[in-house]
């Protein structure tokens, strides 16, 4: 069976997914387009023999859609998301499945009144090999336990509408999501250091900034989040265990050496730093819809990283540096 999907707000994410599901992928058609902006709707449709939709709406109650993709922006997930349920179908949702919990609860809710697990939210970097390796060592107590987990994530550049918020809810959100798979445990507190900003951007931006998380088990894990340091897309992760550290490798398979030094390719965004990680979780995204099942994050991890993202944001709001606790609601028997 081929899954024909329909995409809603297909920005530069939507679009590269459009590209791996035509050129990389295998099982899935995208056959529907819905976005705002309806020249780039068209633009996005026109190749693909897609058809146009007039409305989300539409796009979702149509017999020729088996699938929802939804690439908007955050703020605009949650009534997309709504009625995909509504309609029964599966659904893909970049992240953040919502930009609150309140509004996270509310998804929820209406899953569980469908009674199936429908959406995925797409949290990717549970796909990128060398995480998976780390969790591995982990897993297997061969280092023992954790203890504390150092984080990078460095962006080039970011544009003038990314607001302050957004270091935490948009960009720190996969450190989030990533430490709950990895550790296996929830955050629990919350804390945001501010050293000296750079002044190569917005003065309307903390940047960088440190979230400090701590998990269930204690493991403290520290995230600088540099969203304007203008050489690289630049993600790092060392794991110290009681024996042991782990770090994720350097981004590319080789590293050149000659007259002038050993160096590698530094990547400038996270398609690009990604692409493997992206590709897996969508296939295994079409395979589950097309066996009917569901598969990879679901509503419940999109919930918990937003409850962490508000609290991180609370914490960046406050003038000092405190710790803001993290309440996530008992988990529903459909999420167990
Ligand atoms: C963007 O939305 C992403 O998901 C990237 O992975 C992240 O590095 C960037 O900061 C976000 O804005």
């Amino acid at each position: 069976m081929t899954v024909r999907i329909g995409i809603i707000g297909p920005g530069g994410m939507g679009r590269a997914h459009v590209d791996r599901i035509v050129n990389e992928l295998a099982g899935g058609e995208v056959v529907a387009v819905f976005d705002v902006d309806a020249a780039n709707a068209a633009r996005v449709a026109e190749p693909l023999g897609a058809t146009v939709y007039g409305t989300s709406a539409e796009l979702i109650a149509s017999a020729d859609v088996d699938a929802v993709m939804i690439t908007s922006g955050g703020p605009f997930h949650e009534a997309d998301l709504l009625k995909a349920i509504a309609a029964g179908k599966p659904v893909f949702c970049e992240k953040p499945l919502t930009p609150t919990a309140d509004a996270a609860v509310r998804v929820m809710a209406a899953e569980q009144e469908a009674g199936r697990k429908l959406v995925t939210v797409g949290f990717m970097r549970r796909f990128d090999r060398s995480y998976n390796e780390m969790k591995e060592i982990l897993d297997g107590r061969e280092l023992g336990e954790a203890i504390l987990v150092h984080n990078r994530h460095r962006n080039p550049t970011v544009p003038e509408s990314y607001t302050a918020d957004m270091a935490i809810n948009d960009t720190a959100i996969h450190e989030i999501d990533t430490m709950r798979w990895l550790l296996g445990e929830e955050i629990t507190r919350v804390r945001v250091d501010k050293p000296k900003k750079t002044k190569n951007r917005f003065p309307h931006l903390q940047d960088p900034l440190v979230l400090v998380m701590q998990s269930d088990s204690g493991v403290l894990i520290d995230d600088e989040v540099f969203v304007n340091i203008a050489y690289a897309y630049d993600i790092q992760c060392e794991l110290v265990l009681e024996t042991g550290t782990v770090s994720l490798a350097d981004q590319n398979a080789i590293t050149r050496r000659d007259s002038t030094g050993a160096r590698n390719r530094m990547t400038m965004n996270h398609n690009d730093r990604f692409h493997l990680a992206f590709n897996a979780e969508l296939q295994q995204w079409i395979n589950a819809v097309a066996k009917g099942e569901h598969a990879g994050s679901s509503s419940w991890d999109g919930y918990a990283a937003a409850v962490v993202c508000d609290a991180g944001v609370q914490a960046l709001e406050s003038d000092e540096s405190v710790w803001v606790d993290v309440q996530l609601m008992p988990r529903p028997a459909l999420y167990a």
